[in-house]
């Protein structure tokens, strides 16, 4: 196999302006330096930013491909998200807002540092009540309600693992989860608000319950009007069912949290991988919290009074890392949103960002092309003056996206970064720090301090400059420890890409390193088009693509060709108001092979107006893959619209 061949020649440069740099926390590469001279030492240091019980031994022991950090240290996760803000000194947070929340519907709740311990405290002994002990697994499965971080909190304070599974998805998703940790308890919620309507959650988990035999308690908390919640979306199972809100009344306050190993396990997040069965990733206490609250220190600059708006459902892992564990751990304000960003109209988050005096936002590409294609009119019209910062992550985010968040929702004053790291590597990895780093778009950049990518081609060489697999050559501290219930499957997927060296990390992406160090993130392996002996990511095809005015969005996949190996169909979403028809198509086809070369001029172009994606917003260009090939679809159970490639496979077959 070949390397990967670069072909996007993106040249634009933003260095931090002065006015950002004068009153940014990090300006220099000293913690560079630190961290290359001597990773651990620099690991331990930030470490030492969290509340301890008791220090640790050893600061990291690697055994590879197993890694433990802090062994012998004992500390709470959320006694260091919450306990440590609220106690009485000078400084202290206890009525600074920890989480301001709005529902769909427009209601609003802030919850103060000390509001939230006593929450978590109380929902603590309410898990203990119902026979919870360290160790066991508790699944919740709830819309963005504060609920969901108390649950998760309350969790890590009496040493029970949390299993949050995403509200989207459906019963037999729930279930297969559910039995796989062996969870309790389940957590969830009579329904919770989506576009208007209302996603049946309990429904959903009493059709998953039927299958579920370790489930003893199911905790429901109530979204909907009336004493007991209302009828339609929740009958009470008895015995089994508890209204959240009738066990809180009697639930007593204090509660001391569990001291816990730094490698006791905090939490399983499951991972859909290629292959249908979900991968439980393990996260473990002391590593896990280090890397959230330094990268969230880092990579957006936090300061005392920012109000962080991550608009991560807290089903995924940004949500876990960065509306929960990194924000409150350092002691700041979130902003959490229920609902869907185009209700009641496309301009909810601005408006959002505009009434809270959001001062970060953080959120993914597939977002911001739905909001290049809904048109910038909904953007400008609100005052987004209290922005400073501006994050992406989730996907690589092509060029004119990023030029269009940067001009359009930072208004051009807000640097912007763009953050790769994925649920395995449980925080930010390579990224822009905004104090210190120029920034190219469409580049995350360079690695965070004490973390060391490179780029190997398939034998394992170095590829310094030049396309490539992305690794990650020493363990870090949030690194997944393993997947649960199957170590042969972490050891397999991740560290056996290269079996002369079962120390490096394989993170499934290809990468390109440029002459200054910086990665280019080119998609997933799985996804790399093979055009006549030329390896081609997606990335670059579809930033071109998006590169032209009438474009919002596009995807790419290689089809069978007799001659090239591999032809592209190029699967494209319009903006609003552009119709696609032969000459755009045309246009189109040219237009790529004009930027990016020949090599890459799409044989096919679909007009299309969604593309299939996951829940978390990912584009599947495996369906599309299945779609131009003229196959069966493979699994489709982690798709958000089923509908959406339905439409496609009628509309493909349709245009032969
Ligand atoms: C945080 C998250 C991980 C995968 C990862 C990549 C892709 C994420 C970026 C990115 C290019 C980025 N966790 N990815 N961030 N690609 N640039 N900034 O998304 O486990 O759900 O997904 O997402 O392919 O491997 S995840």
């Amino acid at each position: 196999m070949r390397d990967i061949d670069v072909l996007l020649q993106e040249h634009r440069k933003f260095p931090p302006s002065d006015d950002f740099r004068s009153h940014a926390a990090i300006t220099d590469r000293s913690l560079w330096d630190a961290a290359s001279a001597d990773y651990e030492r620099y690991w331990a240091g930030e470490a030492a930013r969290l509340e301890w019980m008791k220090p640790w031994t050893q600061v990291l022991d690697w055994k590879p491909p197993h890694a433990q950090w802090f062994t012998g240290g004992k500390l709470n996760a959320a006694a260091n998200c919450v306990d440590r803000h609220v106690r009485p000194s000078t400084g202290s947070r206890r009525n600074k807002a920890a989480i301001i929340w709005e529902g769909e519907p427009g209601d609003r709740r802030t919850l103060t540092y000390w509001d939230l311990f006593i929450e978590v405290s109380k929902f603590a002994n309410v898990l203990r009540q119902l026979g919870v002990k360290k160790g066991d697994r508790v699944a919740i499965y709830l819309p963005m309600v504060p609920e969901a971080a108390i649950a998760m909190l309350a969790c890590a304070r009496i040493g029970a693992i949390h299993s949050v599974v995403f509200g989207g998805f459906a019963p037999e998703s729930l279930r297969d989860r559910i039995n796989d940790a062996e969870a309790k308890v389940l957590i969830t919620a009579d329904g919770g608000y989506r576009r208007g309507g209302i996603v049946p959650l309990k429904r959903s988990a009493d059709k998953a319950l039927e299958e579920c035999p370790s489930i003893e308690h199911v905790v429901v908390v109530r979204r909907r009007a009336g004493a007991d919640g209302d009828e339609a979306f929740a009958t009470m199972q008895d015995g089994r069912d508890h209204w959240w809100h009738r066990l809180m009344q009697r639930a007593p306050i204090a509660c001391e949290p569990e001291p816990m190993d730094a490698e006791d396990v905090l939490y399983i997040l499951y991972t859909s991988g290629t292959t249908g069965k979900p991968k439980g990733i393990v996260h473990t206490t002391g590593g896990y919290l280090t890397g959230c609250a330094t990268t969230m220190r880092q990579v957006f600059d936090l300061r005392e009074d920012d109000v962080f708006f991550c608009t991560a459902d807290v089903g995924w892992v940004t949500g876990h890392s960065y509306v929960v564990y990194g924000p409150l751990a350092n002691g700041a304000t979130v902003l959490m949103y229920e609902g869907a960003p185009d209700w009641p109209e496309k301009d909810r988050m601005w408006d959002l960002c505009e009434r809270h005096g959001a001062t970060i936002l953080y959120t993914a590409p597939t977002a911001i092309r739905a909001f290049m294609k809904w048109g910038s009119e909904w953007v400008t019209k609100h005052d987004l003056s209290s922005l400073r910062l501006l994050g992406s992550v989730g996907e690589p985010i092509n060029p004119e996206a990023w030029i269009w968040y940067q001009q359009n929702v930072g208004g051009g004053r807000c640097p912007v970064v763009d953050t790769w790291w994925q649920t395995e590597t449980g925080a930010i990895v390579i990224s822009p720090v905004p104090g210190v780093t120029e920034t190219k778009p469409g580049s995350a950049t360079q690695p965070l301090p004490g973390y060391f990518p490179e780029i190997l081609n398939n034998d394992g060489k170095p590829v310094p400059v030049g396309g490539g697999l992305l690794t990650l050559t020493k363990p870090w501290p949030s690194m997944l420890r393993t997947i649960w219930n199957d170590d042969p499957r972490y050891v397999e997927t991740y560290f056996s890409k290269w079996t002369d060296r079962p120390d490096l990390y394989f993170a499934g992406d290809g990468a390109r390193r440029d002459d200054e160090g910086y990665y280019w993130l080119l998609g997933r392996v799985d996804d790399v088009l093979n055009i006549a002996g030329h390896r081609i990511g997606t990335m670059e095809v579809e930033s071109a693509l998006v590169e032209h005015p009438s474009v919002a969005e596009a995807a790419v996949v290689g089809k069978t060709h007799d001659v090239k190996g591999q032809a592209i169909t190029a699967f494209v979403t319009l903006r609003e108001g552009k119709t696609g028809g032969h000459d755009l198509r045309e246009e189109l086809r040219d237009f790529v092979a004009q930027k990016i070369g020949a090599i890459a001029r799409p044989d096919d172009v679909l007009f299309s107006a969604d593309l299939p994606k996951t829940r978390s917003g990912k584009i599947m260009r495996r369906l599309l893959r299945d779609i131009a090939e003229g196959r069966a679809l493979g699994d489709i159970t982690t798709l958000a619209d089923p509908n959406v490639v339905a439409q496609l496979k009628e509309q493909y077959e349709g245009s032969e």
